[in-house]
């Protein structure tokens, strides 16, 4: 929203001018809540616009035990490998997801990374307007709420975002952000490093998995990264919205850091649960491509971001899948010759998976069910 609409809203609808917006502000073709927030710094009650169905608020929760695995033991040589591999093995069957320490990743780099996010929401509105598209296949893309267009939906959510294609960095990185002016570098630095530690969890998998031919290696190292950087700024009644909606990651694992501010939550055995922020570790989450390649013996994890009333959340996750024009189905040396063990999933082009997700404002896992071939899962609702 540009300073003269400000104007001109304010001096229409009937408002406090301190603690509300007008009553015609319209979120759909706003600059996000950043922008939202700044303009109205003294704002007490949330635009209506935001304030989501009951059903789908998140209610408190208790603290979750994420399984916490020490990457060290993958080291050529350790003596630990073994035990290694079968605690991420579990940790991808039980959870979907788990922290990592001592993943190889600096921590002055993750440091930088954030900084570099920041960095880019800080920009005047009009240098983020530039990257804005409805187009969710958009190699570059900014805009706030959910990741599908704002105008085919009535929810928002307290959340901006910057979602562009890192890895192979020569299709893309002329189209990054050019400001600030170390974005690129250092957000190359860091989405090299972030592959790197997957790919060696890939390996892992594959050897917790059995599989002789390691294509899950080879999917990920042929395929895609996308990295989301995402700023939830602090929110006058957080009780009231959410930052993002209960979903899963449409790749095979994501890697996500935040800046020590809480709100990350996973869904376990049909609980949310609470992933607060352990210093020098990084969260890793199991993606449907990795549901559907290991036919459901690892699980995607559904999770959703809350906001609060006095700190701004910044997080970027890091998504790798297979190629884009790749066909993902189940790994045949996974899917049995018997009823118990066939097929569990049906075969998509993966680029088609990825833009039915991100073009539904139906969520949680939405678009894996409409894959399955054993029916609905367990309904996601918040609470
Ligand atoms: O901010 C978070 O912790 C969650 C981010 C996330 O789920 C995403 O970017 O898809």
């Amino acid at each position: 929203m540009t300073t003269d609409l400000i104007s001109s809203l304010s001096a229409v609808g009937p408002h406090d001018e301190q603690h509300q917006v007008p009553l015609d502000y319209d979120p759909s073709t706003c600059d996000g809540v950043k922008h939202l927030m700044e303009t109205f710094p003294d704002l007490q009650t949330i635009p209506p616009h935001y304030v989501l169905p009951e059903a789908l608020l998140a209610k408190p929760v208790a603290e979750a035990q994420l399984p916490l695995i020490d990457l060290s033991g993958l080291e050529d040589g350790s003596q630990c490998r073994a035990f290694t591999v079968q605690a991420i093995s579990s940790a991808c069957s039980e959870w979907g997801v788990f922290r990592a320490v001592n993943h190889g990743i600096a921590e002055q780099l993750v440091a930088d990374m954030l900084e570099a996010a920041e960095g880019f929401f800080a920009l005047p509105v009009e240098a983020k307007r530039a990257l804005s598209s409805g187009d969710v296949m958009n190699p570059v893309r900014c805009g706030t709420g959910l990741n599908a267009p704002a105008a085919a939906y009535a929810g928002h959510y307290w959340r901006d975002f910057l979602r562009h294609h890192g890895h192979p960095f020569h299709s893309h990185i002329h189209l990054w952000p050019s400001h600030p002016p170390t974005y690129r570098e250092v957000t190359r630095e860091y989405l090299v490093a972030v592959r790197r530690m997957v790919l060696r969890l890939a390996r892992a998998i594959s050897e917790g998995l059995a599989l002789q031919e390691d294509q899950l290696t080879r999917a990920l190292q042929e395929g895609c990264q996308i990295m989301a950087a995402n700023y939830y700024p602090r929110c006058p009644e957080p009780e009231k919205t959410m930052g993002m909606a209960g979903h899963s990651d449409h790749g095979g694992l994501t890697v996500l850091i935040d800046n020590g501010v809480g709100g990350l939550q996973v869904r376990h055995g049909g609980a949310w649960m609470a992933a607060t922020p352990v210093h020098g570790s990084l969260i890793v989450n199991v993606g449907d491509y990795l549901e559907v390649f290991t036919n459901g013996r690892y699980k995607s994890v559904e999770h959703r971001a809350v906001v609060n009333k006095r700190r701004t959340r910044i997080s970027v996750g890091v998504g790798h899948g297979p190629g884009l024009d790749t066909i993902i189905a189940p790994a045949a040396q996974l899917v049995g010759s018997d009823d118990d063990h066939g097929p569990r999933y049906g075969s998509v082009v993966y680029k088609d998976y990825v833009k039915s997700q991100q073009s539904s404002v139906a969520r949680g896992k939405t678009a894996l069910e409409a894959l399955s071939l054993d029916g609905p899962n367990e309904p996601s609702t918040g609470g």
